[in-house]
């Protein structure tokens, strides 16, 4: 095989590259943390916030370095690199993460989570069915599960009305790459379309796709709808992210890190709940002002019924994705989230 020479010293550039970052990462006190959004975001605002709590906790001996979106690749890449321990932390979505994790897609169900947020956030607090069945998962990959919490009701934004699944029929409906949405968005009527978060502008400017679906705070910041006519609140889910560490690095911190550690986790739940509905609510009247013909529609409970059902299909489809330790996790969650598996 040839080899092009004209990329020997891109090559060396990223092996020394990745060896400052190594050497880095080998410092103790250096924590790096790497965000699937940008600055500004809910997962922005918690990883300051866990920042903050943790320089003070250890009066400055640990410091942690943010990575927003856009600084180091894509949810998967990120999600990878903490496994492989060249990061420490990092927010990784179930909307991504079923790809490396399949019992993660129990997440990516429609209408499994409650309406109700605030028993959502409690669920992903504490959960039994979390924490007891899904720890296992995560660490064969490397990742220790730190803890989850809700970022948003899901909105799509669409290029037309959309209040049944036949008027979903041909619309290229960007999803996140967790394989059960592509089933999801199939069983909604559309046709899903799997891409990375930095390719959703240009993909909705470009008409590579005609719709994608994110919470409020995100289509503001992200501009979501400067390229879209219609917001629509189906109410078929809810934003989950977990916070990962690498499983090694977590294992070998001392017993005073590693419950200081658990301890800002714990105390940040309330915090980043209220958070998370604070952005959603402002950025909801800062869309309005920049785009007052954006028009909204809110689903009636009985055309919310219609995609509920058209749904439920998707449950087997993830049955058969993960096997019977994932149906016993999506029947215990949806007996926490009070709803029906
Ligand atoms: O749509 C996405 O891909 C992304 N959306 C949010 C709100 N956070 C991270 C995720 O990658």
């Amino acid at each position: 095989m040839q080899i092009n020479n004209s990329r020997k010293p891109v090559a060396a550039a990223v092996t020394l590259l990745a060896a400052a970052f190594f050497a880095q990462g080998a410092h103790a006190g250096s924590w790096k943390f790497a965000l699937e959004e940008v600055d500004g975001s809910v997962q922005d605002a918690y990883a300051e916030e866990f920042k903050k709590r943790v320089e003070e906790r250890t009066n400055g001996e640990v410091t942690v370095q943010i990575y927003p979106y856009g600084t180091l690749g894509t949810s998967q890449d990120i999600a990878e690199m903490t496994g492989q321990g060249v990061l420490k932390l990092a927010n990784a979505s179930p909307g991504h993460l079923g790809g490396l994790i399949k019992e993660m897609n129990v997440f990516n169900i429609p209408y499994l989570l409650s309406q109700d947020n605030q028993v959502n956030k409690d669920v992903l607090t504490d959960s039994e069915c979390i924490y007891g069945k899904l720890e296992e998962d995560f660490r064969s990959k490397g990742l220790e599960l730190l803890t989850m919490y809700p970022e948003g009701d899901m909105v799509w934004t669409t290029q037309k009305p959309v209040r049944s699944p036949e008027d979903m029929d041909g619309i290229k409906m960007r999803t996140m790459t967790s394989p059960l949405l592509v089933a999801a968005y199939e069983a909604f009527g559309a046709d899903p379309t799997p891409m990375p978060y930095g390719e959703v502008y240009g993909g909705l400017q470009l008409g590579q796709i005609d719709a994608q679906v994110n919470p409020i705070f995100a289509i503001e910041e992200m501009k979501f709808y400067e390229v879209t006519e219609y917001m629509i609140w189906a109410g078929q889910q809810q934003f989950t992210t977990t916070v990962v560490g690498n499983r090694d690095w977590y294992a070998g911190l001392s017993d005073d890190r590693q419950q200081m550690l658990d301890e800002v986790v714990d105390s940040m739940a309330d915090y980043i709940f209220e958070k998370q509905a604070e952005y959603n609510e402002e950025r909801l009247e800062k869309i309005k002002q920049a785009k007052p013909d954006m028009e909204m529609i809110e689903l009636s409970e009985e055309e919310r019924e219609v995609f509920r059902e058209a749904s439920m299909g998707v449950r087997e489809k993830f049955v058969e994705m993960a096997g019977d330790s994932g149906k016993e996790v999506m029947q215990c969650l949806a007996a926490e989230f009070g709803t029906e598996s």
